[in-house]
């Protein structure tokens, strides 16, 4: 296993949440941990129950394979593994796996005296995952809400949920999230073509400097938000999308708005009036 010249000096002790200097070593590359374990554990058994779960199905056919949670007349009760069970517990094996891989990735950025920036984002994603598959089960009282793990019988399933609401596009939250997602390409589009125009100059001229970066952007739009910036900037545009597709999810259905999208747009009609009555 090649090592960086680099690694031995950051392979430092310590910076675990629990289990001590228990699983504080590396395996070629890869940092372990206690969080390490639990990834592996949660993952290799959730994988072998997808893979049983489709031993036991009607179909191999990759895109038609699917892990169904039960049906909605089992409310928030634990289902016979063929009628959903299996989904409830690769749901929780799941989870668990992607909470151990954010504490690993925590353990880790304490070990090298970082930030957390990159557990918190990951987090986010996490978040998205847990809100579809947990919080907005619980909050509507079945486990049935949750989509089911399949290639096509997702998407079947985000067709569903979003015309069970008119047109999902009207959703207000859901334009926020799109917006931050659009954004964020574009942060990184500026970004990435930035960067790349500073450091490949054409041959034999030197690599230009961050303040040209920053001039580019003056000459441009008479602004910078300079080399920092833009990365809090993109975190921020990333996150928010993130965030705001929990969002616009959470408030689709009891005991929020069980409507359509379309006709929310009518409060407006209702509430705002020029004048007259
Ligand atoms: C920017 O201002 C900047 O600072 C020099 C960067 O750093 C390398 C960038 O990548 C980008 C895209 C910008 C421009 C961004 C805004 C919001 C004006």
């Amino acid at each position: 296993m090649a090592m960086l010249s680099f690694e031995p000096k950051y392979r430092v002790r310590g910076g675990t949440l629990v289990g001590g200097d228990l699983f504080d070593f590396w395996i070629g590359p890869f940092y372990v941990g206690f969080f390490g374990v639990t990834t592996i554990i949660c993952a290799l058994l959730g994988t072998l129950l997808i893979i049983y779960g489709a031993a036991i199905g009607p179909t191999w056919n990759i895109w038609l394979i699917s892990i169904n949670p039960p049906n909605i007349s089992y409310k928030l009760a634990l289902a016979p593994m063929r009628e959903g069970g299996l989904w409830q517990v690769i749901t929780i094996l799941a989870t668990g796996a992607f909470i151990s891989w954010a504490l690993r990735e925590v353990e880790i950025c304490r070990k090298l005296g970082m930030g957390y920036h990159v557990p918190v984002a990951f987090g986010v994603a996490v978040l998205a995952f847990v809100t579809l598959n947990i919080f907005r089960p619980l909050m509507l009282g079945a486990w049935g809400h949750g989509f089911p793990y399949g290639i096509f019988s997702h998407l079947n399933w985000v067709w569903f949920t979003g015309y069970q609401y008119g047109n999902f596009h009207y959703n207000p939250l859901h334009m926020v999230a799109i917006t931050f997602f659009f954004t964020t390409t574009f942060a990184l589009a500026l970004h990435g073509g930035l960067v790349l125009s500073a450091i490949n100059p054409q041959k034999g001229q030197a690599v230009k400097s961050p303040e040209h970066e920053d001039t580019y952007f003056r000459d441009t739009i008479g602004y910078s938000i300079g080399p920092l910036g833009i990365h809090r900037l993109g975190l921020f545009l990333a996150l928010s999308a993130g965030f705001w597709s929990a969002a616009c999810i959470i408030i689709s259905g009891p005991p929020i708005y069980s409507g359509s999208w379309i006709e929310w747009w009518e409060f407006i009609r209702e509430t705002i009036t020029w004048g007259g009555n």
